[in-house]
């Protein structure tokens, strides 16, 4: 494509992701595939109890079984280990958690169980069948004990205690502005006490490692299905107290990871301690089952939410109460993600006073960690809902409720009560365009006729939402030209779906005008790419990509001196055309990217002018960004079965400047369906006994695409301006958006026959109990 000016152009462009060829052909290289020479492998025995004291562990069976070469509990393997595995939110130090617990947590478990699935043994064996039938043979003495699984319950004095003597992990409050005069003067007050419900993050490639050990330079090479290689070589070095050096972490495809893989796990530890003991390499692959209960599982709040406000439906104040239920261990940041909910309480609402209280739990279940969205799903879902309820209450349009509280758009950069500084927004132009392309108001007849008439009920239902993403503290994003004219760009970031191949390479073309064949993107290899920070809460394309667009400018500034020393013109002069460096208006005085390379690296050239075309500065964000959008989604429900139809899913995302259409539409496409999985289908059930019922496909119901309305996509532009590239992320904004409005829109179907929430997920069975309840 080519601007106004006939210059190539890139960004903004919808280039078809590079990435696919070779993973739809199934070329694509993953941990599995990983051959090394005298491989073993490794099976995890994992405990059946929820909660129960370990009194002693018996080997000897397992180790006599033909094939298996050692068999490790963990009083193997804990002592030799510097410190625990990582807890890298700062909960010892940060004053704004109180009454907390901080216990430490080792690769196997010694003293007790305390969730089914936790790690107690691990079998390596030549074979990974004979691996997992020998886990059969190792015997347990467990002591069972009691169990808890509800966070309300388990914070009940009598309650079975998982650490210490209580289950109250931490308690957390935060407020500002006058709460208690807020709620004073309202008019009407609305209450709504939400679960949101705990998740299964579900990544089509389930976690494994391979590592090897190589005794003469002492040094470790890690194959991991991670999203931060830099992030785990950082952790290995500080559990096994040896320098980064002696680390080489591997993320090669890695087939989705939804925040789940941005943890540090025990298995990533216990690999490449025992291939270094056995001084073998070693592979442990997850079947689908064990990730279920192996890999961290997503949301589990119970959110208390109340808001103040005037009879014309302006919020003045809202009360939040979080209970977060953290499993049966922290893992790496699980007491980070509630404080996202409260900072993103207020959503797109100037609402002057908040307050809000956290109460982490532990209980006998699978740790939380981020899962796509991590904390800011539950904040729009409680203040969508919320709003949606305070609509109803005074009888007035949800739309209607939601223009007259927007943080108007001269009100940027806005700071939140809850310390937020939202960096642009313009949400009542973005909700117009969704409500007219969605013909609102013509909806909303055919609501009301049908009302009046029978038949089946439509709902209409519409969020307003914000995020945060863009998270520092920096991403690197290296770019060179070689002496071919060839891009070379290495970055921190590890894209594990989100097609950085592609647009990081529509970034650096647009900047040096050179074609997207001629640039090769390097990541997810810590001996590639010396350093970086990885891929997490939508922080790529605000921060990674900005470090791309700033490291090519800068390149090409290089470049620009040199053509202009080569071409005897003034730098000023000079234009960048074609993948040619001309003197403005004469193209026949112009030189290549390649002779400009192969200049700079040579003898005749100024010393102040000589060096390779490369930079490598790391881009730090003065803030983090936060998208926004409307989502509108319209059902229809059978009132005699509760069968529910979505007949249309319509987006107006902001993502700010985007760099590929197409990918945008990809990731939104994607969040939808996973926030319209919550609203639905999905949810991770565990009976008394801790047990999880739901703990394969049979029973996790995953959405299908059958299930799946066509999603009609569309976009307004607000730039950040806290980047080069004015973007904000967009790889969870849908699934924030999504979940509220599909709740909407089904408690919108039902609200005229009294039905005001219902929790998640909204199965028919749901709907159909509280239709003949609302008869009775
Ligand atoms: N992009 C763009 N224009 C913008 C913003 C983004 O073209 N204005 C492009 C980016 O260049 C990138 C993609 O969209 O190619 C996503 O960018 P970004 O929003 O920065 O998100 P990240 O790359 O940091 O990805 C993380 C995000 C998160 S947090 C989860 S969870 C998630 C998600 O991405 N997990 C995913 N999307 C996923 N997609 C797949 N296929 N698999 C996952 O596990």
């Amino acid at each position: 494509m080519k601007t106004a000016t006939g210059v190539p152009q890139f960004m903004g462009v919808r280039v078809r992701r590079r990435e696919d060829p070779a993973l739809i052909t199934g070329q694509g290289k993953y941990v599995a595939d990983i051959h090394l020479d005298g491989l073993l492998y490794m099976a995890v025995l994992r405990s059946p109890y929820a909660h129960a004291n370990i009194l002693s562990i018996d080997t000897r069976n397992a180790e006599a079984v033909s094939g298996v070469v050692a068999v490790f509990t963990g009083a193997d393997i804990n002592p030799h280990l510097a410190r625990p595995l990582p807890m890298i939110i700062g909960i010892d130090t940060d004053d704004d958690f109180k009454e907390k617990q901080n216990p430490p947590r080792y690769p196997l478990t010694t003293d007790k169980v305390r969730h089914v699935g936790d790690p107690v043994a691990v079998v390596i064996a030549e074979d990974p069948y004979i691996a997992a039938d020998a886990l059969d043979t190792i015997f347990v003495d467990y002591e069972p004990l009691d169990t808890v699984t509800a966070p309300e319950a388990a914070l009940a004095e009598d309650a079975p205690a998982i650490h210490g003597d209580s289950n109250l992990a931490y308690r957390w409050f935060k407020e500002g502005g006058d709460v208690e005069a807020a709620f004073a003067k309202a008019d009407t007050v609305v209450e709504l006490r939400l679960v949101n419900q705990r998740l299964i993050p579900s990544a089509m490639e389930p976690r494994a490692v391979t590592a090897s050990y190589d005794p003469t330079t002492e040094s470790f090479t890690v194959w991991s299905t991670t999203q931060i290689p830099h992030g785990l070589r950082g952790a290995l070095a500080g559990i096994f107290d040896l320098p980064e050096a002696q680390f080489r972490v591997i993320a090669p495809e890695v087939g989705g990871g939804f925040g789940a893989k941005g943890v540090t796990y025990n298995e990533e530890i216990l690999v490449p301690f025992l291939a270094r003991k056995l001084e073998r390499p070693i592979r442990w692959v997850a079947t689908r089952s064990e990730d279920n209960v192996a890999t961290i599982h997503g949301r589990d709040q119970i959110d208390t939410i109340r808001l103040a406000a005037t009879a014309d439906g302006r919020v003045l104040g809202a009360d939040l109460k979080i209970i977060a239920d953290g499993g049966g261990y922290y893992s790496s940041v699980t007491p980070g993600i509630p404080p996202f909910t409260v900072q993103m309480m207020t959503g797109v609402y100037q609402i002057p006073a908040t307050r809000a209280e956290i109460l982490g739990v532990f209980t006998n279940k699978v740790p939380t960690e981020p899962y796509r969205g991590a904390g800011r799903p539950e904040a729009a879902y409680l203040i969508e809902r919320a709003i949606d309820v305070l609509a109803d209450e005074l009888n007035l349009d949800p739309a209607e409720v939601r223009r007259r509280n927007f943080i108007p758009p001269d009100q940027f950069p806005y700071r939140t009560p809850s310390g937020a500084v939202y960096d642009s927004g313009e949400y009542a132009m973005n909700l117009d365009q969704a409500l007219e392309l969605v013909n609102y108001r013509a909806l909303r007849a055919e609501q009301a006729e049908r009302r009046q008439q029978g038949g089946k009920l439509l709902g209409i239902g519409l969020a307003c939402y914000v995020e945060v993403c863009g998270f520092g503290p920096w991403e690197s994003g290296t770019v060179t030209v070689d002496r071919e004219g060839k891009v070379t760009i290495l970055t921190g970031t590890s894209p594990h779906g989100q097609g950085h191949e592609t647009t990081w390479s529509q970034i650096a073309a647009e900047a040096l005008q050179i074609p997207l064949e001629d640039i090769t993107v390097k990541h997810g290899d810590t001996a590639v790419v010396s350093h970086g920070i990885g891929t997490f809460g939508s922080r790529s394309a605000p921060v990674g990509g900005s470090a791309v667009m700033q490291n090519a400018e800068t390149v090409r500034d290089q470049a620009q001196a040199v053509a202009a020393h080569l071409l005897e013109a003034a730098v000023e002069d000079m234009t960048l055309l074609d993948g040619q460096f001309q003197v403005r208006g004469v193209p026949e005085r112009s030189v290549t990217w390649a002779e400009v390379a192969r200049a700079a690296e040579g003898e005749d050239i100024p010393d102040a002018l000589r060096g390779k075309l490369t930079a490598d500065a790391r881009f730090q964000p003065p803030g983090e960004t936060y998208p926004f959008g409307t989502h509108v989604c319209v059902i229809e429900i059978d009132p005699e079965t509760g069968a529910l139809e979505i007949l249309r899913y319509l987006t107006v995302d902001d993502c700010g400047r985007v760099i590929n259409p197409l990918i945008v539409e990809g990731q939104v496409h994607g969040g939808i369906t996973q926030g319209l999985g919550q609203a639905l289908f999905e949810e991770a059930i565990y009976d008394e006994l801790g047990n999880l019922v739901t703990g394969s496909f049979m029973d996790y119901a995953m959405p299908k695409a059958h299930l799946l309305p066509a999603y009609e996509t569309n976009r307004t532009e607000t730039p950040s301006p806290l980047n080069p590239l004015g973007v904000k992320g967009i790889g969870e904004a849908a699934t924030i958006g999504s979940t509220p409005t599909v709740v909407n829109a089904v408690v919108d179907a039902l609200s005229h026959l009294g039905i005001h929430h219902l929790d998640m997920p909204l199965t028919s069975q749901k709907i159909w109990q509280a239709l003949q309840d609302a008869k009775d």
